[in-house]
């Protein structure tokens, strides 16, 4: 029997939930490569576009006139701290992607202050992503991403897009801020890509 220094009590709870390399923590940590915006719901919008240029838009209102999400998850910062049972309410990717037709298999996630990041088209399909607005039962804070940001909480949480306001389907794969200076393309926490080279 083995047990995970720091780790104690909880254990159990949590087991087989821990990726390798990464610590549990209590408190949620901000994470910015900029200022933080301060984006009032009524000026924000998010805006699809196609790899043929066509363009689909939403703002707040219709955002919220989507089937809205509660969502419970696990999330894994590549700086190794990892937040159990984050709770949080939003819409599913699927319900923006359902009428929108495109033959991309990638997508690039953008945020307010040109933040981009990249992954399979598939990855933020059938369940698996959201663009969320309230975290443990309030509105999201700028910190945090407010007032709508990314989850995507299988992948390490620099693919998380804060400060949401678009996703760009292209036919190629297309780094992002953080991959195209190193960080792993893809990011899957249970295999430990944090790097290019992992
Ligand atoms: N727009 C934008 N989104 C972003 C970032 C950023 O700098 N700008 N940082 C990413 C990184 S590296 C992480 S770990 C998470 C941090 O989210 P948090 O600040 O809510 O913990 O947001 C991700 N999304
Ligand atoms: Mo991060």
């Amino acid at each position: 029997m083995s047990i995970t220094p720091g780790f104690q009590g909880r254990s159990h709870r949590f087991e087989g939930r821990l990726p390798p390399g990464q610590y549990p923590t209590e408190s949620f940590p901000v994470l910015s490569a900029g200022p933080t915006p301060h984006i009032r719901a009524e000026d924000w919008s998010f805006t699809v576009t196609t790899e043929g240029g066509g363009t689909h838009r939403w703002d707040w209102e219709e955002m919220m006139a989507l089937p809205q999400e509660d969502v419970t998850v696990d999330i894994h910062c590549v700086t190794r701290w990892s937040k159990f049972d984050t709770a949080w309410r939003g819409v599913s990717l699927d319900a923006f992607l359902s009428g929108v037709e495109s033959a991309a298999d990638f997508a690039v996630v953008h945020g307010e202050g040109g933040y981009t990041t990249n992954m399979p088209l598939e990855d933020l399909q059938e369940g698996k992503a959201w663009l969320v607005h309230t975290y443990d039962g309030f509105d999201l804070s700028p910190e945090h991403g407010g007032p709508v940001r990314l989850l995507v909480p299988h992948l390490y949480f620099w693919k998380s897009a804060k400060w949401v306001n678009g996703l760009r389907l292209t036919l190629q794969d297309e780094p992002g801020f953080w991959e195209s200076v190193g960080y792993h393309n893809y990011g899957d926490p249970w295999r430990e890509q944090r790097a290019w080279s992992d």
